[in-house]
C-alpha cells in the first residue's frame, strides 16, 4: 500500500462531520459495562451489543470508523455475516486496537508501559487481511506527585512510535493514543504541563521512527481539570487550553486529532470540542473516537433486550449527530 493509501484513510476517517466510535473495550472493560446494566458479559451478548450499534441505519452519516477489539474483528452477527462485512456494507471502515494492554512498569509503582511489540508485524498482516484499514494503541498516564515518571513518558513514547511505523509497515493508519488520565485531584494547569511533556515526547519519538505523519491520527485527552480537583474549568477554558497545547505540540501535516473522551460525561465530551472548533483557525481537523461518550447512552437504552434494538440505536444516534455537528463547530 502507498502513503497515498495511508493518507486517503487518514482522511476519510476525519471527513467533515466525522468521527470514530471506540467499540475495542478489551473482555475485563466490557464486562465492566455489561455489569452497569446487570447483563453477563457472554459472547453472544457482546456480539448482539456490538452488532445493535453497527447496524444502526444512517450512521455513518456522522460515524466514519469503529475501532474493534480482536474477538469482534473474527465474530459473525446472529444473522451469519461478519461483524465486519456489516461495517464495510454500512460505508464505515473497520479499524482494530493492537496494543496488548498497559502493564505495570517494573521500578514505578503504579505506573504502566503499554506491551505488544512482539510479533506485532505478524498480527498487523492479519487484522489487515481480515478487513482492517486503521489500528489503535493506547498509552497510558497517570498524574500524581511522582508521575508521570520520565521512564513512563519516554517508555510509552518508544512504544506508541514503534507501533506507528510498523503498522505503516503494513499498509494501515495507525492512531496514536497517548491518554494522560482525568483520575486525581490534580488541577488544570498541571494536566496542560504534563499533556504538554507527553506530547512533546510522542512527537519527538515519531520522528525517530519515521512514521509518516501524514499518514497518522492523533487520539488525546483534553486538557481538563483532574476529576476530584475542588476548581473544575469551565467550557471555554478547556478548548482554549486544549488547542494551545495541541498547537504548540502536533505538527500541521497530522490530518486529524480525535479525541477520547475518558469519563467525561456525554453532553460535556460534546461541548468541549464544540468549543473547539468554534474557536476556528485550526491546521488539522479536530473530531471524536469516544468509547464512553457514544456508548453510556445505548447501552442504557438497548439494556441486553432484543426488544430494545431500536431504542439502542436510536440513542447511539442522537450522541453520534450531536458529535458530528461538533466535529465542525456546529453544535446547538
Ligand atoms: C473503548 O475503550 C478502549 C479500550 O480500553 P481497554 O483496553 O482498557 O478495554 C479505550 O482505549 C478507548 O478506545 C479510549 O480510551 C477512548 O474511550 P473513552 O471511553 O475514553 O472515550
Amino acid at each position: 500500500m502507498t502513503s497515498a493509501k495511508l493518507a486517503e484513510t487518514a482522511n476519510a476517517l476525519v471527513a467533515d462531520g466525522k468521527g470514530i466510535l471506540a467499540a475495542d473495550e478489551s473482555s475485563p472493560t466490557i464486562k465492566k459495562r455489561f455489569d452497569g446494566i446487570k447483563i453477563a458479559s457472554t459472547e453472544e451478548n457482546r456480539r448482539d451489543y456490538r452488532d445493535m450499534l453497527f447496524s444502526t441505519p444512517k450512521a455513518n452519516r456522522y460515524i466514519s470508523g469503529a475501532i474493534l477489539y480482536d474477538e469482534t474483528i473474527r465474530q459473525k452477527a446472529a444473522d451469519g455475516k461478519t461483524l465486519v462485512a456489516k461495517l464495510k456494507s454500512a460505508g464505515i471502515i473497520p479499524g482494530i486496537k493492537v496494543d496488548m494492554g498497559a502493564k505495570p512498569l517494573a521500578g514505578h509503582p503504579d505506573e504502566t508501559v503499554t506491551e505488544g511489540l512482539d510479533g506485532l508485524r505478524d498480527r498487523l498482516k492479519e487484522y489487515a487481511k481480515l478487513g482492517a484499514r486503521f489500528t489503535k494503541w493506547r498509552g497510558v498516564y497517570r498524574i500524581s506527585d511522582a508521575a508521570p515518571s520520565p521512564a513512563c513518558v519516554i517508555a510509552n513514547a518508544h512504544a506508541l512510535a514503534r507501533y506507528a511505523a510498523l503498522a505503516q509497515e503494513a499498509g494501515l493508519v495507525p492512531i496514536v493514543e497517548p491518554e494522560v488520565l482525568m483520575d486525581g485531584d490534580h488541577t488544570i494547569d498541571v494536566c496542560e504541563e504534563v499533556t504538554e511533556e507527553v506530547l512533546r515526547s510522542v512527537y519527538a519519538e515519531l520522528a525517530n521512527q519515521n512514521v509518516w505523519l501524514e499518514g497518522t491520527l492523533l487520539k488525546p485527552n483534553m486538557v481538563i481539570s483532574g476529576k476530584d480537583c475542588p476548581e473544575q474549568a469551565g467550557v471555554a477554558e478547556v478548548a482554549e487550553r486544549t488547542v494551545r497545547c495541541l498547537k504548540r505540540t502536533v505538527p500541521a501535516v497530522v490530518p486529524g486529532i480525535v479525541f477520547l473522551s475518558g469519563g467525561q460525561n456525554d453532553e460535556l465530551a460534546t461541548e468541549h470540542l464544540d468549543a473547539m472548533n468554534k474557536l476556528g483557525n485550526l491546521p488539522w481537523k479536530l473530531s471524536f473516537s469516544y468509547g464512553r461518550a457514544l456508548q453510556a447512552a445505548p447501552l442504557k437504552a438497548w439494556s441486553g433486550k432484543a426488544k430494545n434494538l431500536a431504542a439502542g440505536q436510536a440513542a447511539f444516534l442522537e450522541r453520534a449527530k450531536a458529535n458530528s455537528e461538533a466535529a465542525t463547530g456546529r453544535y446547538a
